[in-house]
C-alpha cells in the first residue's frame, strides 16, 4: 500500500507512534510517505520505501496567524496525486484530521478517492478538543473520517462521552520494538551518572503541567531522604525551569541531572531503576511503556490510560493522582527491597512484550485494508 502519514514531527508521543509505525509498515513493504512540516525526530534513516515531504507555510506579514492547515491540505492534494497515495493515516483530530478532509473534498473534483484513517492520541480529545472553540471541528473531523482509531479504551470512553460521535472507535494501543530496547548494552555508563550505592530514577516527558513535575521533584526529595538516589529529568517544556528552581529550595540540586531532549533514551533508560509518571491525565502513557521495555518499573498515578499499561504491584504500583505520599512510599518500598525490585524489573519487561511491535502494526494494515475495502465498495469502483 501507499501510505500517507501526517503527524506532529516532535518528541511527544504522537509523533513517536507514527514514525515507528512508518518505520515498521515499510519494512513490511508499503510505501511510506511523511507529509509534515520537519522531518520527525524518530526518523532518521529514509529508506528507498520513506519518503518525508516537508510542509512550508510561506510567512505572510498580512495573517496574523500563518495558516498550517490550508498548507498542509494543499500538500496532501499535491503528494496524493503525485504519489497516488491510496490512505492518509492522520494522527490527531486537529488540524490533522480537519486539513486531510478539506484535500479529500478537492481530490474529489479530480474523481480520486482517499480515505482517511484519524488516531487519537489523547490530547487532541482530553485538553484541548474538549475545549468549546475546537469542539465543532473535533467533532467533525472525527465523523468524517473513515475510520477512527484510539491509543487505548480509556481514550475510547472519554472520546464517546465528550463528543457526539457517529462512528466506531477502534482501539490500538501505542506499541514497542522491544529490539530497540534489548540492546544489550555490556556497559551503560552508570558509573558517569551515579555511585554504585545509589539508585537512579528516571521521568521523561514534555514538562507540561498535565506532567504534574512538582510531584516528581516531590518524590524524589521523600525518597532520597532514606535511600542513596539520583533523579534524570529527560524532555524540554514550560515547566523546566520551575522544576529546577523546586530543586534549589528543596536544596537536591546536586542529585538532579535535567537533561533536555534525547534520542538516548534507550541508554539512559539501561541505567534506571525507576520511572515516575505520576500524569493528571494521560491516555496511555509510552514512556512509561518504553521504561518498561527496558525492564524499568514505573510509580505512576492510575488515571486515563495508564492502567491498561501499568499493572498495579506487577510491573509498578498506581496511586491516585496527587497522592505523593504513596507514591513515594511504593518507590522506597521497591528501592529498598532488592528481591522486590529485581522481580518488578522482570515483570515490567513482561508487561511491555504485551504491547510488541509486531503484533499491533499489523491491526493497523487490517484498519487500512477494511477502510479501503469499504470505500472501494461504496464508491462501486
Ligand atoms: O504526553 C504528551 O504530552 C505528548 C502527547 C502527544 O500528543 O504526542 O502524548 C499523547 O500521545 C501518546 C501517544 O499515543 C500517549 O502515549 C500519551 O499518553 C498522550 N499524552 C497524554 O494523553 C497527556
Amino acid at each position: 500500500m501507499k501510505i500517507g502519514i501526517v503527524c506532529y514531527p516532535t518528541f511527544g508521543g504522537s509523533g513517536v507512534v507514527a514514525t515507528e509505525l512508518g518505520l515498521e509498515l515499510s519494512k513490511r513493504g508499503h510505501t511510506i510517505h511523511f507529509i509534515t512540516y520537519n522531518q520527525p525526530v524518530r526518523l532518521e534513516l529514509l529508506g528507498i520505501n520513506i519518503y518525508y515531504h516537508e510542509v512550508n507555510v510561506p510567512e505572510y506579514p498580512l495573517f496574523h496567524y500563518q495558516p498550517y492547515e490550508l498548507a498542509l491540505s494543499s500538500k496532501l492534494v499535491d503528494m496524493v496525486k503525485l504519489h497516488d497515495i491510496e490512505i492518509l493515516h492522520v494522527h490527531y483530530a486537529i488540524p490533522h484530521a480537519y486539513a486531510a478532509y478539506m484535500a479529500q473534498k478537492m481530490l474529489l473534483e479530480d474523481n480520486i478517492y482517499v480515505p482517511i484513517v484519524t488516531t487519537l492520541h489523547g490530547t487532541d480529545i482530553t485538553l484541548v478538543g474538549n475545549h468549546p472553540f475546537y469542539k465543532p471541528a473535533v467533532t467533525f473531523s472525527i465523523n468524517k473520517s473513515d475510520a477512527v482509531t484510539a491509543v487505548s479504551k480509556s481514550l475510547k470512553d472519554d472520546t464517546l462521552r465528550l463528543f457526539n460521535i457517529k462512528r466506531e472507535i477502534n482501539v490500538v494501543t501505542n506499541f514497542i520494538d522491544l529490539s530497540k530496547f534489548n540492546h544489550g548494552f555490556t556497559d551503560c555508563q552508570r558509573a558517569m551518572m551515579a555511585n554504585d550505592n545509589e539508585k537512579i530514577i528516571t521521568h521523561i516527558s514534555n514538562f507540561r503541567e498535565v506532567k504534574r513535575i512538582p510531584d516528581i521533584i516531590n518524590i524524589f526529595y521523600n525518597v532520597q531522604k532514606e535511600i542513596p538516589a539520583k533523579l534524570m529529568m529527560v524532555g524540554e517544556g514550560p515547566d523546566r525551569e520551575p522544576a529546577e528552581r523546586l530543586c534549589r529550595e528543596l536544596g537536591i540540586s546536586d542529585k538532579v541531572v535535567f537533561f533536555g531532549n534525547s534520542n538516548e533514551i534507550d541508554r539512559i533508560l539501561c541505567f534506571s531503576d525507576l520511572f515516575l509518571l505520576p500524569s493528571e491525565t494521560e491516555s496511555f502513557g509510552l514512556s512509561a511503556l518504553e521504561a518498561m521495555a527496558s525492564g524499568v518499573p514505573v510509580i505512576s498515578s492510575n488515571t486515563g490510560g495508564i492502567p491498561e499499561v501499568n499493572e498495579d504491584s506487577f510491573s509498578g504500583y498506581l496511586s491516585n493522582v496527587g497522592d505523593v505520599t504513596e507514591m513515594s512510599k511504593n518507590a522506597i518500598k521497591a528501592l529498598k527491597d532488592e528481591t522486590l525490585l529485581a522481580k518488578l524489573k522482570l515483570n515490567a519487561k513482561a508487561q511491555a512484550q504485551k504491547f510488541d511491535i509486531h503484533n499491533i502494526v499489523p491491526q493497523y494494515e487490517a484498519i487500512y485494508e477494511k477502510t479501503l475495502e469499504t470505500c472501494m465498495n461504496s464508491l462501486n469502483i
